[in-house]
């Protein structure tokens, strides 16, 4: 009796300690934490979820040990000492295998973002992670990192990559309500400002990084700063939002530049390993219409930059004449600018401001002085920032002096003014671009055709005055084809090859304007070819205080005419089965195509392609 006595008070011993049991099995799983800064990508610490709460006090930075090994995109493990290695100075933190110590600078409770906090469930380990640099040569830096610290590099074929990390944290001392614990590795995070960007596909390939402002609403439409990256952050696959930390692009989505902005859409395109170059207008100009239309973006304030390579896209879309071009108020070369004259040109006919910055000591921007000289000769409003020879400093790390963007990233470029980089960015707008649109691409004779006049979006004014000019040889304004809701037409007057209105939008709420009918004269001398029509548009534009100024914008398209017989492709005045092969071979070409320039004066069923109606329409014409 007395043993059965015993085993049962055994038995509920061992029940008893089965809760004990779980107690000893407590985990906390803590993340690495990464943090970019404008030398690079670096880990910087971890964030442990404890599972209970802890109050402030019950850790310190002796509470734990610490050490981590690297491994690169590539399959190397980290551990060389020396210039963009790790420091030969810290060689004690070496533990052997790759593996290195972490020197815990501070360990502290903290929410579940970090920050310090008087209780909670997390603890935060910081650790000493800023790289060292310092000057070299006459032009160059060398840069040494903490070991067991850097988080990407330059391991892919030259493209910045990610590392992975092994870390291993044990618990050197007691802590509060926590005995035994068992310290499992999470996933790694990134910087949180990498995270406030959504990271997508982009059209034609790449990815691209959009950071959206809290503040954006259709009553609020924020400026849009497009950025691109150089060489060394192409995309390779498995490096998505490497051009926000190979150096620190995520600068303009931190707090400095917002404030400064205001709010503002930042759009950071990563390139495929075919770079930047006018190969990509189409596909850049598409992704920037679709972030624009998707979002609320101020189309008055979209500001378009790059550095080094980057500056090979920056070029082609400031002055891309395509229909699709986007109006841009400000562009910045930095390290690098690649422009022929007539894009200077064009870019000056466009009125676009133009910042140059570089260091002289940079063989990129040899061409400096000469491209400042040709903006000047040719109107341009243009900034130059051009930094005297050796190394880029920017007050606390040694760069290279191809480097000199970062000096745009912490708000260093000052002009003789004083306006700094981030200000002049925030004040770069232009007047509301116009559009037209024509209904039909391809008229006849006796064609009846619409043009519409609009702001490429709403616009506060509540008077406006739109010349529309055209041909008057080839074209007859018929009257006015639909009334516009909110605004009244108060003059139509037309003269020699131009209709000119007066409009009243009482309501200040602008964006189409006005829509007029055309007929092809019946008697015009039509030829295959392009006619422009262009509206100007002078309005009274009213700012966010109530002061009133007058603008003018100018848009234009261009209406394609088929002439002599329409479907003779060869010029013999009549259509016969050689006509029709000829528009047969053009069959499936589509707007946008290389031959759609001679097509087009073939698509009769105006639906920017040649199709079997087209092809129907034509074989109707041979007798
Ligand atoms: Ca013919
Ligand atoms: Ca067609």
């Amino acid at each position: 009796m007395k043993r059965f006595l015993a085993i049962a008070v055994m038995l509920a011993m061992l029940l008893s300690l089965v809760p004990v049991m779980a107690d000893d099995s407590h985990v906390i799983t803590y993340y690495p934490l990464r943090t970019a800064n404008n030398p690079g990508y670096y880990f910087s610490g971890a964030l442990l979820d404890m599972g209970v709460t802890l109050n402030a006090g019950d850790v310190d930075k002796d509470t734990f040990f610490a050490k981590a090994r690297i491994t690169e995109a590539n399959g190397d493990i980290q551990g060389t000492f020396g210039s963009f290695g790790w420091d030969p100075e810290k060689e004690d933190y070496a533990l052997g295998d790759g593996w290195a110590k972490w020197n815990i600078l501070d360990a502290y409770v903290c929410d579940a973002e970090g920050n310090p906090a008087e209780s909670g469930q997390y603890v935060k380990i910081d650790i000493e992670w800023v790289t060292r640099t310092i000057p070299s040569g006459e032009s160059d830096a060398q840069r040494f990192d903490v070991p067991a610290t850097r988080a990407a590099w330059y391991k892919i074929d030259g493209y910045i990559s990610f590392a992975s990390i092994e870390l291993v944290i044990e618990q050197l001392k007691g802590i509060p309500g926590i005995n035994n614990a068992v310290y499992v590795q999470g996933e790694t995070k990134h910087d949180p400002l990498f995270d406030k960007f959504e990271i997508k596909d982009a059209p034609g390939g790449g990815t691209y990084a959009l950071y959206r402002p809290e503040n954006a609403s259709e009553s609020n439409k924020r400026p849009l700063f497009i950025w691109f990256h150089g060489t060394g952050e192409r995309y390779h696959g498995s490096n998505p939002g490497g051009n926000l930390i190979g150096n620190r692009v995520l600068a303009f989505a931190d707090e400095e530049f917002q404030e400064t902005l205001e709010g503002c859409y930042i759009l950071a395109p990563q390139s495929d390993t075919s770079g930047w170059g006018a190969h990509r207008l189409d596909d850049m100009e598409a992704l920037i219409w679709q972030v624009i239309e998707e979002n609320y973006v101020d189309v008055t304030r979209v500001i378009v930059g790059g550095l080094s390579m980057g500056t090979a896209m920056v070029g082609p879309l400031a002055a891309s004449t395509t229909e699709n071009s986007v109006p841009y108020a400000g562009a910045i070369f930095c390290s690098g600018v690649f422009l022929s004259g007539d894009q200077i040109n064009t870019i000056a006919s466009k009125g676009i401001p133009v910042y140059l910055v570089g260091a002289q000591s940079d063989w990129a921007t040899f061409g400096f002085n000469s491209t400042y000289n040709s903006m000047k000769a040719a109107g341009i409003d243009v900034k130059m920032k051009y930094y005297p020879p050796g190394p880029v400093f920017d007050g606390e790390f040694y760069y290279g002096a191809h480097d000199a963007w970062n000096y745009i990233y912490n708000n260093l470029v000052e002009d003789e003014d004083g306006e700094k980089i981030f200000d002049w960015i925030k004040n770069r707008k232009i007047n509301m671009p116009v559009k037209v649109t024509a209904s039909k691409n391809l008229v006849k004779q006796g064609d009846a055709f619409d043009i519409l006049v609009s702001f490429l979006d709403t616009t506060i004014t509540n008077a406006v005055r739109v010349i529309l000019k055209y041909d008057g040889d080839k074209f007859d304004y018929k009257g006015i084809a639909k009334e516009i809701d909110g605004v009244t037409r108060l003059t139509t007057d037309k003269g020699d090859g131009e209709v000119k209105t007066t409009l009243m939008i009482p309501d200040y709420n602008a964006k189409d304007l006005l829509k007029l009918r055309f007929v092809a004269k019946e008697d015009a001398n039509l030829q295959n070819e392009d006619n422009p029509i262009t509206a100007v548009v002078e309005y009274v534009y009213m700012d966010n205080s109530g002061a009133k100024s007058i603008a003018t914008a100018i848009g234009s398209t261009s209406i394609s005419t088929t002439g002599g017989v329409p479907g003779d492709t060869d010029g013999d005045g009549i259509v016969t089965l050689i006509d029709l092969s000829n528009i047969i071979d053009m069959f499936g070409v589509k707007k946008g195509d290389p031959q759609w320039s001679r097509a087009k004066f073939y698509d009769f069923n105006n639906n920017e392609e040649i199709d079997i109606a087209d092809i129907v329409y034509v074989a109707k014409l041979i007798d």
